[in-house]
């Protein structure tokens, strides 16, 4: 088959509140959109980048240059196999450095114009003869509050609508203070902290995290540079708390040498940040095969993204709830209808029709445009 049209889209989106990590505040987020097309069937993707480069270097323009540039190109030539084709433009990327959000924006769309072609759901091309989980449980992952009592609202509101755990966002000196309010107000609620990388230029980065080790946290996300899988052994021997990692892991090689020297007990799997979803699987079968438990990690996508991340999770090394919260949490308006949500347990339910399982709102898409152009051989 060959594939006819890539369309890009920019969009920049409002976000319901703003989400302040230990990079920085998103207000308004922008993201990269793809469409695939082929024989009248179409599929979606999304980059996990921003409009600037924080969490990663990527933004929606370096995604528009690569994938208009590079990319598009070589998948509107390539004569690809009807089945099996979004393996295939994985397995041809592979060797492509680097830039894997905008790799995986059209590793997406192409699943999932798969799924359409050949009337199956998403989570079964992801699947892939493995068992399912037909609900995943979800967490929430709360933002850098300078009130608590705005912090502890949301928590209130989080578990009252079921949500399966709380994940703080912590840096140096809003940490221990936090937590332990946290703690004497919620008792043991299911409770994770995610520095995003803010123990990098901690001198004394062992002491900061063995303060925290203390409350029984599920996990401690990301304490060090992005850089920096082997600092965290000695830190983690020392620890009963699990480190998780997030922003170091871009491989299965990365994931077996963090494995391999004890740098975490716990791997946040995200597509965008490994370069695709065959990727991102690679990871959850060597997790798998090591015993070690994954999560879905989340990038504020849009119920794009949302969906994806959603068919992943169904698969069974995904253990722990995923940062895969209703769309409402994010969005006034999602761009898909119905929109993500969860039931009163905390869980959602994988769609199990065909492709992505909900509609894309092509019209309020366009309601949201920065930029947008049509791509054919
Ligand atoms: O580190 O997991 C992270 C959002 C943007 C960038 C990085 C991260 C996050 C989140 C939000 O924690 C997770 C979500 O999408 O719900
Ligand atoms: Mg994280």
């Amino acid at each position: 088959m060959h594939v006819e049209t890539l369309e890009l889209f920019w969009i920049k989106m409002p976000m319901v509140g703003p989400f302040t990590t230990s990079f920085g505040t998103t207000q308004e987020r922008e993201i990269l959109l793809v469409k695939a097309s082929a024989g009248g069937a179409s599929g979606w993707g999304e980059s996990g980048a921003d409009g600037v480069p924080m969490y990663s270097y990527e933004t929606a323009r370096t995604g528009w240059h690569i994938i208009e540039d590079f990319v598009a190109p070589v998948v509107l030539e390539e004569e690809w196999p009807d089945e099996g084709f979004a393996v295939a433009y994985a397995e041809k990327f592979s060797s492509w450095r680097w830039h894997p959000m905008a790799r995986c924006a059209v590793e997406e769309a192409l699943w999932a114009l798969e799924a359409q072609r050949r009337d199956v759901s998403l989570q079964s091309l992801y699947a892939n003869a493995r068992s399912i989980q037909e609900r995943i449980p979800v967490g929430i992952s709360l933002g850098i509050q300078d009130d608590f009592e705005a912090l502890a609202d949301q928590i209130a509101a989080g578990l009252e609508q079921g949500y399966q755990r709380i994940k703080l966002k912590v840096e140096p000196g809003r940490d221990v203070s936090v937590v332990e309010s946290v703690r004497e107000r919620f008792g043991e609620i299911p409770l994770m902290i995610d520095a995003n990388c803010g123990y990098r230029n901690d001198p004394d980065a062992l002491g900061s995290l063995k303060a925290l080790d203390g409350f029984n946290l599920l996990m401690i996300e990301q304490p060090l540079a992005h850089d920096d899988i082997d600092g965290n052994a000695p830190i983690q021997a020392e620890l009963e708390t699990p480190i998780c990692l997030d922003e170091s892991i871009h491989s299965a090689r990365h994931a077996a040498h963090a494995i391999d020297i004890e740098a975490c007990r716990v791997v946040n799997i995200k597509a965008s940040r490994v370069g695709g979803r065959a990727a991102a699987i690679a990871i959850h079968d060597l997790c798998a095969a090591r015993e070690i438990p994954v999560w879905c990690g989340g990038m504020l996508e849009s119920g794009i993204g949302r969906l994806h991340n959603i068919a992943m999770a169904s698969l069974p090394n995904f253990q722990m709830p995923g940062d895969l919260s209703a769309s409402k949490r994010y969005w006034q308006q999602d761009i898909i209808d119905p929109a993500v949500e969860i039931d009163d347990e905390g869980h959602v339910t994988v769609p199990n029709t065909v492709g992505l399982g909900h509609e894309v709102l092509e019209d309020r898409i366009r309601d949201n445009l920065v930029r947008y152009e049509k791509f054919t051989l």
